[in-house]
């Protein structure tokens, strides 16, 4: 096969300062309305580019151009749909270095973390669920599982094109179509996904791009034309999603907040401990739904891992992402620093004790200083509420039993991380944590053949892996 030649969309060329608007129907074509929106650059608060606000109406030609395209799709043998998501997957590959430093500038995430994180992982997400889309009989659904139809997919700003990857590869793998609408912080890499969808040849239709803020979310969402919503964003949104769905036939699935506890049990390995802990909250910004954000360390070693701790995060490098050495980027919005501004005041108004290490920030962006919170109690705010940023509380435990009732006493319950050279132990204690993901040894691994999502308030169904088929097919 050979690849079609990069289309020169609006901004192939290079030139990011640019105005966008929506991919339907295989096409960039204008919004119907005329409000723009526009993209910054986090760590320089510099404009990138404007964007179109979408309309009622430009999410209505963007189903109408997913249900055209529906028949065919569907109808292709699973054999066929595996070809594209593979030439999807190759292009990515091809264009990784293009789509990493995009994402490093709209995002403010790290370019090491785009390169070797995002980006891998974005191709291995179509790899495997090209795998999937000639053996859906093998699933364990029953012989020819059918899709469901169109998919409203609204996608957050933190993992913009991986988001994207897990909510595009397995719809596609088994035949529904797409209208995706990327988070109004970050649109650029799934403009830019658009593009590689037409160097692909995929059918025109199969997927469309419809950006905008929370107005064409909810456009999207309340479609009747829509049969499946999925939602990766806050909970409140996504409880907003469902009250909007009920009475209605669409299937939901959302994938919500976290604030998963990383349990460091004494004979755990102190340095790889700290390693896993400083990944599990300090990576991304800590803008990760399953984050590590509450350290609960047993109270014997608490002395000896905290200081180990500080060390450690005295060496991290806060600014510029596009620099190779930098651990932690910039917050991706104002909004988002605020936020996290507001939640670090409670932690100190409830008498949580503050520390960080000494390090000078960039002047423009939006910057956080990497943060613990020592003294913290379970009613905190800082211990009950995602913060979404930099900002780790720690508590602590004296037995197995006391740190299962502290992790799960909070609403969310996606992930968890166990510390323990003990096997039995991290299995008593996976078999009692109520959350979607448990680590043992390790923090924020990531996999396409494993599947991810949450207990309680952090939603429900399942992405990746053969469950991950589930959420798009009727059995
Ligand atoms: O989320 P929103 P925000 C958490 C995190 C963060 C907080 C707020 O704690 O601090 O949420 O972030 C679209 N109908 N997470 O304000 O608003 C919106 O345009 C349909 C955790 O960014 O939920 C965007 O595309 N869609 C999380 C997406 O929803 C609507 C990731 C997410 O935005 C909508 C992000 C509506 N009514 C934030 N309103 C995670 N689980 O990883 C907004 N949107």
């Amino acid at each position: 096969f050979e690849y079609a030649p990069a289309p020169e969309s609006p901004a192939a060329a290079g030139d990011i300062a640019s105005s966008y608007g929506h991919f339907i129907g295989g096409e960039f074509v204008d919004s119907s309305g005329s409000e723009a929106l526009k993209t910054v650059n986090p760590a320089t608060e510099q404009v990138l580019a404007e964007f179109a606000q979408g309309t009622d109406e430009d999410v209505d030609r963007a189903v109408t151009a997913a249900r055209k395209a529906f028949a065919d799709w569907s109808a292709l043998p699973g054999s066929e749909r595996a070809k594209y998501l593979f030439r999807i997957a190759r292009i990515v590959q091809e264009r990784s270095r293009e789509l990493a430093v995009l994402e490093s500038i709209d995002n403010g995430k790290p370019i090491r973390e785009t390169r070797d994180v995002d980006l891998p992982l974005v191709a291995a997400h179509f790899f495997y669920y090209a795998g999937w889309a000639d053996k859906l009989d093998y699933a364990g659904y029953g012989a020819n599982p059918k899709p469901l139809g169109v998919a409203g997919q609204v996608i957050p700003w933190n993992f913009p094109l991986l988001m994207l990857a897990w909510k595009i590869a397995p719809a596609l793998a088994t035949g529904n179509t797409v209208v995706l609408k990327p988070a109004e912080t970050t649109p650029l890499t799934a403009l830019r996904f658009a593009e590689i969808c037409r160097q692909a040849g995929l059918p025109k239709g199969v997927v469309n791009i419809v950006t905008g803020d929370g107005r064409t979310g909810a456009a999207l969402t309340a479609h009747p034309d829509v049969n499946k919503v999925a939602f990766t964003g806050s909970t409140p949104v996504g409880r907003a999603i469902a009250k909007q769905l009920a009475g209605t036939r669409k299937k939901l699935s959302l994938e919500l907040g976290g604030k998963a506890a990383n349990i460091v049990f004494d004979d755990a390995p102190i340095d790889q401990a700290v390693e896993g802990i400083v990944n599990g909250i300090f990576f991304n910004q800590g803008h990760v739904c399953c984050a590590g954000s509450r350290l609960l360390v047993q109270e014997s070693i608490q002395d000896e891992l905290l200081d180990a701790l500080k060390r450690r995060m005295g060496t991290l490098r806060v600014g510029d992402p596009l620099d190779k050495n930098t651990d932690i980027g910039a917050i991706n919005s104002a909004e988002q620093l605020a936020r996290i501004t507001a939640l670090t005041a409670a932690g100190e108004a409830e008498g949580a004790e503050r520390w960080s290490p000494a390090c000078e920030l960039p002047g423009n962006g939006f910057w956080f200083r990497p943060t613990l919170f020592t003294g913290v109690s379970q009613a905190h705010r800082i211990a009950q509420e995602e913060i979404f940023g930099p900002v780790l509380s720690v508590l602590t435990f004296r037995t197995p039993a006391e740190a299962v009732e502290k992790a799960n006493n909070t609403p969310y319950g996606l992930s968890a991380g166990i510390w323990t050279e003990k096997g039995s132990r991290i299995l008593w204690m996976a078999n009692r944590l109520k959350a979607g993901v448990v680590w043992a040894n390790t923090f924020n691994k990531f996999d396409p053949t494993s599947p991810f999502g949450g207990y309680k308030e952090s939603g429900y169904g399942r992405e990746g892996g053969r469950h991950g088929l589930e959420a798009y097919l009727d059995v």
